[in-house]
């Protein structure tokens, strides 16, 4: 099924990285027009993986081209046809999946066991997810006969690099538009190996074009007059950049940015699974999420026994090499990334709040970063407020729920809570008053692609996945 865990993957024999990659455009690979490249590190060892063509406005512009001239035929078929071809990718994905999953890992970091675990199963999800959707378009409520959009410029992170794919490119083809994609300049390999699938399932040239790059490249495919929708994943300062370029066109757009959310422990909360969602809250991914639960609002009964146990349990987290399917905390993505979180926990330190992490041990090559953890945190730090991204947590506390509210909604972003607490009554009366696109009680960091994801305030606007996510990809 398409939630079926992938098989677990041994060593990176199973990946064959070419030792450089093409431009992805009209379902060719072609080097760039001015034969630019970049080079690939894995941040665990700082090898470089390969050398990349990298994109520039030419490029660009034959990318729209052709995802211009394949609009359409693919807009015109059938939505049962484009769905086959979707069931087909989604089928690739899976019997690649463990190929797939070592390749994200050496390209971003992270560890085996979320690539095999968590994103894998959830790209295949979201793909299988939309082609059900394809052949139903008039059933969505949306009225009969809704149209694509044209051709969507996607821009998207490193964070989970195969999954973000899989959100923006999954609804967009179902629904009949075509694609050019950027993906991250540190993680673009897993894009690339996508559009090898892409014509292994034989989908139409030009219906996918591939442009990976820095934000120059990002920005000429925002800003190219024959791209008709926009679709944005990252920081909140490129976001709002990108809303300035397309403000007074017709292109419709949705933003995903930022996060700091905040996760609510009541008095009466399991401490033992509390202890657990917190720890994935901002550990999962080395806490570079943007729902992370970078914040711990606790209870102040119960702060000094929920400190204990959550500091026991951080002592007993692995660090290391991410293809050790022991490992639970990777590397961290680049050299930049460390260095924002660096600053920042340096920060936290010299406002006053208090600093501790379990004793570990960091390679001494790559880009590592020990789990830490801020006590004693008050509004007035910036570690309070400023996204960290990374596997920072600082701790809060509240006396009554009204107070837990006011500390959770006051920061300028909304797009992820979490609620500790044994009454469901209590769940729903907090969750109500919560200014976040996803609210989870007694869990943290669940995804489904039934489900739609996004935020409010400045962490963005539109949701991707569910029904609702079609929305963002027609004309209704
Ligand atoms: O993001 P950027 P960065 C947050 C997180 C992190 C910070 C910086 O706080 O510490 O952002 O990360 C492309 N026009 N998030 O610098 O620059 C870029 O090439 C068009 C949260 O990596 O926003 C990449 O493909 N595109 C977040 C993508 O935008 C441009 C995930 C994201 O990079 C561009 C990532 C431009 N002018 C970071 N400039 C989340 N919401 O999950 C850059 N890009």
């Amino acid at each position: 099924s398409a939630f079926e865990y992938a098989p677990a993957p041994e060593s990176r024999a199973v990946v064959d990285i070419a030792p450089s990659y093409g431009l992805f455009i009209d379902g060719e690979f072609a080097e760039a027009a001015d034969g630019k490249v970049f080079k690939t590190v894995s941040p665990s060892t700082e090898e470089v993986l390969s050398e990349v063509a990298q994109a520039g406005e030419a490029d660009v512009d034959r990318a729209v081209k052709a995802a211009r001239k394949a609009f359409d035929k693919w807009s015109a078929l059938p939505g049962a046809e484009r769905a086959k071809y979707l069931f087909r990718i989604a089928r690739i994905i899976q019997e690649r999946s463990r190929e797939l999953a070592v390749l994200e890992t050496l390209d971003n970091g992270k560890p085996i066991k979320e690539t095999r675990d968590v994103d894998l199963p959830l790209v295949a999800a979201h793909f299988f997810y939309y082609a059900g959707w394809a052949d139903k378009l008039d059933h969505a409520g949306y009225g009969p006969n809704p149209r694509p959009l044209g051709v969507a410029g996607q821009v998207i992170p490193w964070n989970f690099p195969l999954l973000m794919l899989a959100w923006k490119i999954a609804p967009a083809l179902a629904t009949g538009n075509t694609v050019v994609l950027k993906p991250a300049e540190t993680t673009p390999l897993s894009a690339l190996f996508f559009a090898d699938i892409c014509r292994q399932a034989g989908l139409p040239k030009g219906v996918v074009n591939i442009l990976p790059g820095y934000g120059d490249t990002g920005a000429a495919v925002v800003a190219h007059p024959d791209v008709n929708k926009v679709a944005f994943t990252g920081s909140t300062a490129v976001g709002k950049e990108i809303a300035r370029t397309i403000a007074g066109t017709r292109k419709k757009l949705t933003l995903e940015l930022g996060g700091k959310g905040a996760n609510i422990v009541f008095d009466d909360a399991p401490i033992d699974q509390a202890v657990e969602g917190i720890v994935n809250g901002i550990f999962f991914n080395q806490g570079q999420v943007c729902c992370a639960g970078s914040r711990l609002l606790v209870q102040e009964s119960i702060q000094d026994e929920l400190l204990d146990s959550l500091k026991r349990r951080l002592s007993t987290l692995r660090l290391g090499d991410p293809l050790d399917k022991n490992t639970d905390i990777g590397a961290i993505n680049s050299a930049e990334q460390l260095a924002r979180i660096t600053a920042l926990a340096d920060q936290g330190e010299a406002e006053g709040a208090e600093r501790w992490s379990p004793p570990c041990e960091l390679p001494s090559s790559g880009y590592w970063f020990a789990p830490t953890l801020f006590t004693g945190v008050t509004q007035a730090h910036t570690i309070a407020r400023d996204e960290i991204f990374g596997p920072v947590l600082s701790v809060l506390t509240f006396r009554t729920p009204e107070e837990a509210v006011a500390k959770a909604n006051n920061t300028p972003y909304g797009l992820s809570a979490g609620i500790w607490t044994e009454k469901g009554s209590r769940i729903l009366a907090v969750a109500n008053k919560l200014r976040a696109g996803v609210v989870w009680s007694n869990t943290f960091n669940k995804f489904d692609p039934t489900s739609p994801f996004g935020g409010y305030k400045e962490s963005g606007f539109g949701r991707e996945g569910g029904r609702h996510g079609l929305e963002a990809y027609l004309d209704v």
